[in-house]
C-alpha cells in the first residue's frame, strides 16, 4: 500500500519517493549538504556504545545492527534473519567501522525467531541470537515488561547504526546515531494506518522528517534513557515528513526476551 520499507537487508530496494522526486526536480544550485546515515545523524563508537554489534554475513559485510544484552546474547529484529542459518551469521563487537578488521567475532549457536513473526508490518519484530563466543563488552539493559511509560510521546529515545545515507543510498563506515522524539500510537496510526500494530511497534521521529533510522540500521537499539526499548523495525522510506520510524515495542516482548537470555 505505501511502498513501506521493511528494514530489509543492506542492497534492498528501497522505492523512489515523491519527495525524492521533488527534491530531484527542484536541483540543487548550491552544494547540497552530504547526507548523513541514520539520516540527521553524528558519527560516534563502539566504545560510546559497546553493545552496539553489527550482524554480518560470514563474510563480515554487516546488513543488520543488534544489541548485546548478556556476554553471549544478542537481540535483533525477526526480519534481520529471515533465510538466515547459524551457518550464514556471524556478530561482530567492539568494530566502530564497517571496513575495520578489529574487535571480536562471534558465529552464532542458535537464532531464535519469535514464533508468531511474519512480517515487520504486522509486528513481532524480535530475534535472540546466542553466540559462540562471549562478547568482552558491556552489555545493554532492556526494559521490562511493565515499562510502557517510557513510550510516552514526545520522549528522547536514541538509535544508533550503519544505515543508509537515504533510500538509495550506501551504508556509514562509521557507527553513527540520533535522537529522535517518540510519537504517539494516534499520530502514527494517522501516518501507517492498519499496518501499525500498537501493541507490538512504536514511532519515533519529527514530524517534518529529517532525522530516522535506514536500511541496514534494522535490528539495532533505540535507546530511551541509555535503556534498549525498540528495536528498528520499518518505516515508509526514510525520514520523510509523516511518516517516522517504526520500532517494535519491546516491553511486549521482554518476558520472551528474557526467557530466551536465560536459556
Ligand atoms: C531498513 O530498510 C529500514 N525509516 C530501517 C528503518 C526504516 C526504514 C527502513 C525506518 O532497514
Amino acid at each position: 500500500m505505501f511502498g513501506l520499507t521493511r528494514a530489509k537487508k543492506a542492497g534492498a530496494v528501497a522505492l523512489a519517493t515523491t519527495a525524492a522526486a521533488a527534491t530531484a526536480l527542484l536541483g540543487a544550485p548550491t552544494a547540497v549538504a552530504a547526507p548523513q546515515p541514520i539520516v540527521g545523524g553524528t558519527t560516534t563508537t563502539t566504545t560510546a556504545y559497546p553493545f552496539m554489534m553489527q550482524i554480518t554475513d560470514a563474510s563480515q559485510n554487516q546488513f543488520c545492527g543488534g544489541t548485546l544484552v548478556s556476554a553471549t546474547k544478542v537481540v535483533t529484529a525477526a526480519h534481520c534473519m529471515v533465510g538466515e542459518t547459524t551457518s550464514s551469521v556471524r556478530v561482530v563487537g567492539g568494530r566502530t567501522y564497517l571496513n575495520g578488521t578489529n574487535g571480536t567475532v562471534s558465529r552464532v549457536s542458535k537464532i531464535w525467531i519469535n514464533p508468531d513473526y511474519t512480517d515487520a508490518t504486522n509486528g513481532d519484530d524480535v530475534a535472540v541470537l546466542t553466540l559462540s563466543t562471549s562478547m568482552p563488552y558491556t552489555k545493554a539493559s532492556y526494559v521490562s515488561s511493565s515499562q510502557t511509560s517510557v513510550y510516552a510521546a514526545g520522549t528522547t529515545a536514541r538509535i544508533v547504526g550503519w544505515g543508509t545515507t537515504s533510500e538509495n543510498g550506501s551504508s556509514s563506515n562509521q557507527l553513527r546515531t540520533a535522537t529522535v522524539p517518540i510519537v504517539s500510537d494516534s499520530s502514527c496510526k494517522s501516518s501507517y494506518g492498519s499496518d501499525y500494530v500498537q501493541t507490538d511497534m512504536v514511532c519515533a521521529g519529527y514530524t517534518s522528517g529529517g532525522t530516522d533510522t535506514c536500511q541496514g540500521d534494522s535490528g539495532g537499539p533505540l535507546l530511551i534513557g541509555g535503556v534498549l526499548a525498540g528495536i528498528t523495525s520499518w518505516g515508509e522510506g526514510c525520514a520523510q515528513a509523516g511518516y517516522p520510524g517504526v520500532y517494535t515495542r519491546l516491553t511486549t516482548f521482554s518476558s520472551l526476551v528474557t526467557a530466551q537470555v536465560n536459556s
